[in-house]
C-alpha cells in the first residue's frame, strides 16, 4: 500500500474566507459581503472584510505553506476582485494580486491549483438574478477566460466550481448561506442547470486559452460507507452515495452525472423532469466536456447497510460517536469509499480537494499550538486514502482544509480548520503541531503513516 509517485500534498483555501481587503484595489462586493451585513446571518455579526488579511500577507503565507511541506496549493480567485460588475470591465489590480501569488507559489516549488468559483458571486450579478439569469453561464465563461488569459501561462490546473451542492443547496433551498433567498424548486432546478452549463462553457474557454491545462470540478457529499465490508453492504453504500434523495441539491450524482456522463441520473429526471428547464437535453453536450480529474471535498459519511431486499438503510451511529469541534462525525472510512465510489463510476483521477476538521485550538503556555486531535484525524483518514490508492483508485493529491484558520461562513471565526493558527486580532500566524507532522508525511509521501 503506497501513495503514487508524484502524489501532490497540499493545502486549500477560498478567497472570501482568507483574503480580506474586501473593498481594496477595485474589488466590488460579493453576495457574501452583502449577506454578512444582514443582522443575524453570521455568528457574532462577523464577516470576511479582513479575515486572515491574506491579500496583504500572501508572501508570508506562501513561505509558511512551504514549511508545511506543501507541493500544491488550491486557492480560489475572487470574481468581484477581477470583474467588479461581473462581466465586461476587468480590474487589472485584482488580477495583479493573483499574478504575484502564482509567481510566489512557483518560486517556492508549490504548484497552483485554481478554483474559479468558491461562492463569492459579484453582488451586481445577483441583482440581475444571479444563477437564475439565462446569461449566467456566459458570465461565468467570460470570467474563466479572463482569469485563464492572465494566469494560464503558469497555472495548469483549474477547478470550475467548488461544491455546487452547497452554493445552490445551502443558499436557495435552505438559506444558511449567501444570498440566503429561498426560491421555488423550479427556479432552483433552473439555477442548477445554468451552473452546469456555465461549467461546460468555462471548460471550453479554459481549453481554448490554456491548451494542455488540467481541468476538473469539485463536488462534495456524504461519503457513505458500508458498516461492514460485505458485497451487499458495499452495494448498499454505493446506492446511498449516488442516490437522488429529498434534499436533491445535495445529491452528488445529480451534479456529477451531467458533467461526466452527459446525462442527469434517470431517477432525477423521473422525479423532477416536469419542473426541469424546457429543452434541458439540448445543453447536455455542452455541459459534458472532457475533464482531466475530479476533486472531492470529503469530511465524513454515514454508515450504511443492506436492507436485505436490494436496497439500503442508514445504520445508527454509535452512542457518543467521535466528532470534531464543529460536531461533524469522524469517519475515516469515508476517505476510502468516497474516492473509490467516485472513481468506479466516473473513471477520472481524483484529488481530495478538501479534508480536515475544526479543533478547539489555542495557543498553549509554551507559545505553541498543540493539535493532537487533528494529527490523529489526518492519520486515520490518510491511512484510508492510502488503502484506496493500494486498491487501484487513481488518487493524485490531497489538499488539507485549511491552510490557515479562517472565516467559516455563517460560523464566523468560531471554527479553526487551519494547519496554521491565525490570531485574528494581531494576524500572527503559528504553525500548529500538525503542520510539522504533515510536512513529514509529505516528505515521505505517506510512507511514515
Ligand atoms: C466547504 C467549503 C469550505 C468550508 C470547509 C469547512 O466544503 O464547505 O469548501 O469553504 O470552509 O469545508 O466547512
Amino acid at each position: 500500500m503506497a501513495f503514487p509517485k508524484g502524489f501532490v500534498w497540499g493545502g486549500a483555501s477560498a478567497a472570501y474566507q482568507i483574503e480580506g481587503a474586501a473593498a481594496e484595489d477595485g474589488r466590488a462586493p460579493s453576495i457574501w459581503d452583502v449577506f454578512c451585513e444582514q443582522p443575524g446571518r453570521i455568528l457574532d455579526g462577523q464577516s470576511g472584510a479582513v479575515a486572515c488579511d491574506h491579500y496583504h500577507r500572501a508572501p508570508e503565507d506562501v513561505a509558511l505553506m512551504q514549511r508545511c511541506g506543501y507541493k500544491g496549493y488550491r486557492f480560489s480567485t475572487a470574481w468581484p476582485r477581477i470583474l467588479p460588475e461581473g462581466f465586461g470591465r476587468v480590474n487589472e489590480k485584482g488580477l495583479d494580486f493573483y499574478d504575484r501569488l502564482v509567481d510566489d507559489l512557483l518560486a517556492h516549488g508549490i504548484e497552483p491549483y485554481l478554483t474559479l468559483y468558491h461562492w463569492d458571486l459579484p453582488a451586481l450579478l445577483q441583482q440581475r438574478g444571479g444563477w437564475l439569469n439565462p446569461d449566467s453561464p456566459q458570465w461565468f465563461a467570460e470570467y474563466a477566460a479572463v482569469v485563464a488569459r492572465r494566469l494560464g501561462d503558469r497555472v495548469k490546473h483549474f477547478f470550475t466550481f467548488n461544491e455546487p451542492q452547497c452554493f445552490i443547496g445551502n443558499c436557495y433551498v435552505n438559506t444558511d448561506h449567501a444570498p440566503g433567498l429561498a426560491y421555488p424548486q423550479r427556479d432552483v432546478l433552473q439555477m442548477m442547470h445554468h451552473v452546469l452549463l456555465g461549467h461546460g462553457l468555462a471548460v471550453q474557454a479554459l481549453r481554448a486559452t490554456v491548451p494542455g491545462a488540467g481541468v476538473g470540478f469539485v463536488p462534495t457529499g456524504s461519503a457513505n460507507y458500508p458498516v461492514a465490508e460485505t458485497p451487499e453492504n458495499i452495494e448498499a453504500a454505493r446506492s446511498a452515495f449516488f442516490a437522488v434523495h429529498d434534499n436533491w441539491a445535495w445529491s452528488i450524482g445529480a451534479w456529477c452525472d451531467p458533467v461526466l456522463l452527459g446525462s442527469y441520473p434517470p431517477a432525477f429526471v423521473e422525479r423532477f423532469g416536469s419542473e426541469m428547464p424546457a429543452h434541458w437535453q439540448d445543453d447536455l453536450k455542452t455541459i459534458c466536456q472532457p475533464l482531466d480529474f475530479l476533486g472531492l471535498n470529503c469530511y465524513n459519511g454515514h454508515p450504511v447497510e443492506s436492507d436485505g431486499a436490494g436496497g439500503y438503510r442508514f445504520s445508527p451511529r454509535k452512542v457518543g460517536y467521535d466528532r470534531t469541534a464543529v460536531k461533524w462525525p469522524i469517519t475515516p472510512k469515508a476517505l476510502y469509499w468516497g474516492p473509490r465510489f467516485l472513481y468506479e463510476r466516473y473513471k477520472k483521477p481524483i484529488y481530495i480537494s478538501e479534508n480536515g476538521l475544526s479543533c478547539a485550538d489555542v495557543i498553549s503556555l509554551d507559545g505553541k499550538v498543540h493539535d493532537p486531535n487533528r494529527i490523529d484525524f489526518l492519520h486515520r483518514y490518510l491511512l484510508e486514502l492510502k488503502r484506496a490508492a493500494g486498491d487501484g483508485v487513481d488518487v493524485r493529491g490531497y489538499f488539507h482544509w485549511c491552510v490557515t484558520d479562517n472565516f467559516e461562513w455563517n460560523r464566523g471565526y468560531a471554527e479553526r480548520f487551519g494547519m496554521i493558527y491565525c490570531d485574528f486580532e494581531t494576524q500572527q500566524r503559528i504553525l500548529k503541531d500538525s503542520a510539522y507532522w504533515f510536512a513529514e508525511v509529505a516528505r515521505t509521501n505517506g510512507e511514515n503513516l
